[in-house]
């Protein structure tokens, strides 16, 4: 099975990440803009993952999660993957306390459980709002969207999901823990 970790945002966060990209969704051809429900950010992800390993997993993330404390976070900017003028992904990104130890942890505690994916690529939190099958020059659009800047958020579950590939990408939620609650309250 496919897996990945990712934080989920709330409703309100997501709102205005739709909002400012409202008046673009459809204008782009080429760019397919997935459904709002399958937005998440994907902390860690961790390819084909044998069921087996499934309960050691669980358990390695649960305990994982628990070590970190709520993340204090904004959407802040869209940019493209790999870039902005060939463009295969359209994406908003996140700023605020840093996800990477928890990203790591988590990636340590899956390789323990022998769900590793090593693909190499620094950890860039971001959101997927489009994609492309092949580069788009998205500099135009892009530049439209400049000058956005969402309002604070708090990050206060990690969740383990499956996906399930097929014509249209289905998610399904395995589990969810909470992470700590704040020292600042
Ligand atoms: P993306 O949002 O940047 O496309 C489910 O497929 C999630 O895992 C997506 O959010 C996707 O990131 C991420 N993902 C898919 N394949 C990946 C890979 N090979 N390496 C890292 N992340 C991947």
């Amino acid at each position: 099975m496919r897996l990945f970790a990712a934080l989920v945002p709330p409703d309100e966060a997501l709102d205005e990440v739709s909002r400012a990209i409202a008046p673009h969704v459809g204008q782009v051809p080429g760019l397919r803009w997935p459904d709002r429900a399958t937005w998440h950010i994907t902390l860690a992800f961790f390819g084909e993952v044998p069921e087996r390993a499934l309960p050691e997993l669980e358990l390695r993330l649960a305990r994982a999660v628990r070590r970190y404390s709520v993340l204090d976070l904004a959407f802040d900017g869209f940019g493209a993957f790999s870039s902005a003028r060939r463009a295969r992904v359209l994406w908003v990104g996140v700023t605020g306390d840093s996800m990477t130890r928890l990203a790591d942890s988590v990636k340590a505690g899956a390789r323990r459980a022998g769900a590793a994916h090593a693909d190499g690529k620094r950890f860039h939190p971001h959101l997927t709002l489009a994609r492309a099958k092949t580069e788009t020059d998205l500099r135009p659009l892009i530049e439209s969207l400049s000058g956005f800047s969402g309002s604070p958020w708090r990050a206060e579950h990690v969740r383990l999901v499956r996906s399930h590939n097929g014509p249209q990408v289905r998610y399904e939620s395995l589990a969810e823990w909470a992470l700590a609650p704040s020292e600042q309250g």
